[in-house]
């Protein structure tokens, strides 16, 4: 029986492309070279199944260009990298992978939400340059995690996670989401109060940011929400690119309307405002909120799961868009 044959567009773990290499007809890339919109679509023209990450970017042209495709396998939870719908349409599956990443992420928030508070980035920076000549009173005075109220935007799993962790801190959380949480899961997030969005940003201490992106998140933070938060607040977006108006941050950095902030992900990403650099308040991460070594293994192993089931005919577990069975 002649394999299925399948795409794997970014490096992977060693092992886990040998092992589907034993099974399918795999073209991969351990080079890592980012393919271009041109090639991606060139390289799944003849494809069974591919996996990407949120890197590569699956659209409603590329699926049109691939008859044979069934699955679409994400190595990452958020999806805004593929036209589902279209996916849907052509009778093909998107999956991703939800929840082996909760706990790694949630920790990684706490990691951007403390080197902003007490401003560990900077201060480091300060003392590799050799400015550190004598301990003063008042040096690098940052702001309070203890006691204090975080607001978590996108109450998701991640945004749970991140809340029940605040419990050691002894802090009040107020949180946004699309729809309110059960009465039992906002009180295993540490008592969380549900508030509009411009309440959250009113009340909150620390912001994060935690939720999808999609046309309608854009820019959920921009000038105007900026504008709600305490002087002394700081705001973390671990969450997508997009989802705060980076020109309007760096305004209000650069004028200490807001303490400060912790990101992770950016609009354009790889490619960051370079505004960002100039800014001693800003934390930046390059999109590395998963990046424990256990989770991205455990991160390609569901994805390779998602794509074996996929193939075999059979629901993968973290589907995505289930109807496209019903066109296949
Ligand atoms: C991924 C992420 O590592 O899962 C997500 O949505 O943002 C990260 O965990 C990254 O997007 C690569 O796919």
């Amino acid at each position: 029986m002649t394999k299925k044959k399948i795409l794997i567009a970014r490096a992977i773990f060693p092992d886990i492309l040998a092992s589907l290499e034993q099974q399918f007809d795999v073209e991969s890339n351990q080079a890592d070279i980012i393919f271009s919109p041109d090639v991606l679509l060139e390289k799944m023209r003849d494809k069974d199944a591919i996996m990407v990450t949120a890197s590569e970017a699956v659209s409603a042209q590329v699926i049109a260009a691939s008859p044979k495709l069934k699955a679409i396998c994400n190595i990452a939870v958020g999806y805004n990298n593929i036209a589902v719908d279209a996916a849907t349409q052509a009778g093909i599956l998107v999956t991703n992978t939800p929840d082996v990443l909760n706990e790694t992420t949630a920790d990684f928030g706490w990691a951007l939400l403390m080197a902003t508070a007490r401003r560990v980035t900077e201060s480091e920076h300060w003392l590799r340059a050799g400015h550190w000549k004598q301990w003063s009173y008042d040096g690098f005075l940052g702001a309070d995690l203890h006691g204090s109220t975080l607001g978590v935007i996108g109450m998701g799993r991640i945004g749970q996670a991140i809340a029940r962790r605040s419990m050691g801190f002894d802090m009040k959380v107020v949180y946004h989401n699309r729809s309110r949480l059960a009465p039992e899961l906002e009180a295993r997030a540490n008592d969380a109060t549900y508030l509009s969005k411009e309440d959250v940003l009113r009340q909150a201490d620390h912001v994060i940011l935690v939720l999808p992106y999609s046309a309608a998140t854009h820019h959920t933070i921009a000038a105007a929400e900026l504008a709600l938060m305490k002087p002394t607040a700081t705001l973390v977006n671990i969450a997508r690119g997009g989802i705060v108006d980076d020109v309007a941050l760096i305004a209000a950095l650069r004028e200490r309307r807001i303490m400060g902030a912790g990101l992770d992900v950016f609009e354009g990403e790889p490619a960051f405002n370079p505004d960002f650099l100039s800014l001693p308040n800003v934390v930046l991460t390059p999109h590395i909120a998963s990046a424990s070594a256990p989770t991205r293994r455990a991160m390609a192993k569901c994805a390779v799961e998602n794509l074996m089931a996929a193939l075999a005919g059979q629901m993968p577990p973290n589907c995505l868009n289930p109807d496209a069975a019903k066109k296949g």
